[in-house]
């Protein structure tokens, strides 16, 4: 079985800068997603103390070697927000990074067979202390570090039913087209990040209501975002990012290519 991009599709994510599968995996995988997800989340907690803590724009983060787990802010900050490259944390995580329903058309995106991990990270958003993530594009995070910033598209797996309620993901349909836009600035260390709202028209946001299990490919010059947790349902997502062969990962700057299956 082959799941690459259709004709339509693969016009749809040059058009849109994403592409929406709906309910992908199984029940069951889903329960096993989520069982390592929840192992990665302990295990992040388990070796948070031996990391070097700082804040940005008093938000609390930890740094162990290539690992980085980001805390909800105040008066949450006990609640992981994000681990990023999480693949350290759990061998799990790589039957999924190498499953060809995530692979197959990140290859038809790159118009190759053989691709390697640029970075994957955890996004909690607990149930009522879930924080949102503010209008922004990936790419100007990546743009220093990357050898070509324009093949590093993303997938977002959604392992929770996901609404307006819960804070499902956001985008703002074609603004990939523009390339890395200007951030904000408002003398905040991490505004630059955000993406300045005068350069893309909110009027083109569309939410993906998400049933558990569905993929969201999506283009790393997209700007995309969320809205907080106010909801009792949890909301996780695994969001991965590739590359072709043969190139270094984002933090440690090795090479994680992904087995052909
Ligand atoms: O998880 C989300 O809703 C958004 C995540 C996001 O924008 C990011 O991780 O860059």
């Amino acid at each position: 079985m082959s799941y690459f991009f259709s004709e339509i599709e693969q016009q749809q994510y040059l058009d849109d800068g994403f592409v929406f599968r709906e309910s992908q995996f199984s029940q069951e995988e889903i329960i096993s997603f989520r069982k390592i997800f929840e192992a990665t989340v302990e295990k992040a907690h388990s070796i948070s103390d031996t990391g070097k803590e700082y804040f940005l724009d008093k938000k609390r983060f930890v740094d162990i070697d290539y690992l980085t787990l980001q805390y909800e802010p105040e008066p949450h900050d006990k609640y992981l927000k994000v681990i990023e490259p999480a693949h350290y944390l759990h061998d799990g995580l790589d039957d999924i990074t190498s499953d060809s329903r995530i692979t197959d058309p990140i290859k038809s995106i790159l118009s190759t067979n053989e691709i390697s991990l640029w970075t994957d990270k955890l996004n909690l958003k607990r149930p009522k202390v879930g924080s949102g993530f503010g209008w922004h594009q990936d790419s100007p995070y990546w743009v220093h570090d990357s050898e070509d910033v324009e093949s590093l598209p993303n997938v977002y797996i959604c392992l929770d039913n996901a609404d307006q309620s819960n804070g499902c993901f956001s985008v703002i349909k074609g603004s990939h087209k523009l390339g890395c836009l200007p951030g904000t600035f408002d003398n905040s260390q991490l505004g630059g990040f955000y993406t300045d709202k005068d350069y893309f028209n909110i009027a083109d946001a569309v939410d993906l209501v998400a049933s558990e299990g569905s993929l969201i490919f999506f283009n790393q010059h997209i700007v995309h975002g969320s809205t907080p947790n106010n909801s009792d349902q949890e909301r996780r997502a695994y969001i991965v990012t590739y590359q072709p062969k043969d190139r270094a990962m984002l933090k440690s700057r090795k090479v994680k290519n992904i087995k052909i299956v």
